[in-house]
């Protein structure tokens, strides 16, 4: 293939890329310590549509946004669904949200006591019901169930109870809808959590079938983690489901993606890239499950989709002939040199010129401050309660 025409496709594919952004990332956030108000923040899920959709104004690549429930509940979901057309973005995802609740003190879905385990399968239920009302067709699970000390429960018995839960959640998928099962290895359970690892998601959604895959949160694991090894061999089984994209230093941090581990991001595109499924045709979803605590929230989240779009433009650009030769011939330095080439190529160039062509601003986040956005919210938002992680 000559240069121009690889230019061509790798140009094609980033043009087709698509980010999800999570509503949460848009409301008040913080640690256990404290909640950093920021001014403008929006009081309610339209005005979380509203900024989120400045990010796709910018970007052109993040026209989907995900809603968690309860703190994205509306009355008329499908009112929330025209406001997010009108403004060019769609609702993507349903996250569900059986944490915040005084009865799930001793877990959701795994709860020892039946009528605490009906009541979260219900609320997973209506989850669905939204899904058809804005027009999503996946369901995310992220269970923060665990326990905190040895003996405290039956870990097997909360596997059956856990297994049951799904079970009745996947006979209830209509259509197109599917589930994406999430894992994460602990927090705020602390000795034993019920979905911690890919392994346990991936035994789960295999038991289900075809309509459920598995969610690989990258701030989810434990230190050291090889994360492009688990995506690799999840794609590989067809289990894939979705990225819950963010970075970590220490724990579930939930820091821009690509902020503390750029190379890292860089290998799981690079996998992604292999795979042949960077394009929604994949299957694959690509959401940000981020908070910014501390930075200015929709700038953050152009970055954060602008990180993702530079590591997957480097991994297109690895030379994928001479890389397969030089591991055929067992040149391990050449194959590493190979691959560290392309993740040393300055793409920005290449990224600004092509959203020039996409007809948007070569420099995204310049663009959007220019544009007075966030002193205009901060003028129109007075009044009201600003949403948070309660509302
Ligand atoms: C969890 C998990 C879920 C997210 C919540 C807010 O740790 O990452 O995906 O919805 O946090
Ligand atoms: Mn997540």
């Amino acid at each position: 293939m000559s240069a121009p025409r690889a230019d061509q496709r790798v140009r094609e594919t980033l043009r087709n890329q698509r980010i999800e952004l999570p509503s949460w990332a848009f409301g008040n956030s913080g640690t256990r310590f404290k909640v950093f108000a920021q001014p403008g923040v929006p009081r309610d899920p339209f005005e979380k549509i509203a900024d989120a959709a400045q990010v796709q104004r910018y970007t052109g690549i993040a026209p989907l946004v995900s809603l968690h429930i309860p703190w994205d509940t509306v009355e008329d979901y499908g009112k929330l669904a025209e406001h997010a057309a009108a403004l060019g973005v769609s609702i993507g995802v349903i996250n569900s949200n059986t944490f915040q609740d005084d009865d799930y003190r001793l877990g959701s879905v795994c709860h020892p006591d039946p009528a605490v385990r009906r009541k979260a399968i219900e609320h997973l239920k209506d989850c669905l019901r939204i899904m058809a009302a804005t027009g999503s067709d996946a369901l995310k699970l992220w269970f923060a169930d665990g326990i905190n000390y040895p003996g405290q429960d039956d870990l097997t018995d909360r596997q059956r109870r856990l297994a049951d839960a799904l079970d009745e959640v996947y006979d209830a998928l209509t259509g197109e809808q599917r589930i994406l099962l999430e894992y994460k290895l602990f927090e705020p359970a602390f000795y034993a959590t019920d979905v911690p690892d890919w392994g346990t998601a991936y035994a789960h959604t295999l038991r289900l079938g075809p309509k459920a895959k598995v969610v690989v949160d990258t701030g989810h694991h434990a230190p050291h983690t090889n994360i492009e090894f688990i995506v690799a061999f999840l794609i590989a089984q067809g289990k894939l489901g979705a990225f819950d994209f963010n970075s970590r230093f220490y724990a579930d941090d939930d820091l821009m993606v690509g902020a503390a581990d750029p190379f890292q991001l860089f290998r799981i595109m690079n996998e992604i890239v292999l795979a042949d499924a960077v394009t929604p045709d994949s299957g694959i979803g690509f959401m940000l499950d981020q908070c910014h605590n501390i930075e200015p929230k929709i700038q953050a989240q152009i970055r954060s989709v602008l990180n993702v779009q530079e590591a997957t433009a480097k991994a297109l650009l690895v030379d994928r002939d001479a890389l397969a030769l030089a591991q055929r011939e067992g040149d391990v330095l050449g194959a590493n040199a190979i691959l560290m080439d392309a993740y040393n190529t300055d793409v920005r160039p290449l990224l600004a010129d092509l959203r020039v062509e996409m007809g948007l601003d070569p420099d995204p986040v310049a663009a959007y401050r220019r544009s007075g956005y966030l002193e205009k919210v901060i003028d129109e938002r007075t009044g009201g309660v600003a949403a948070g992680w309660g509302a």
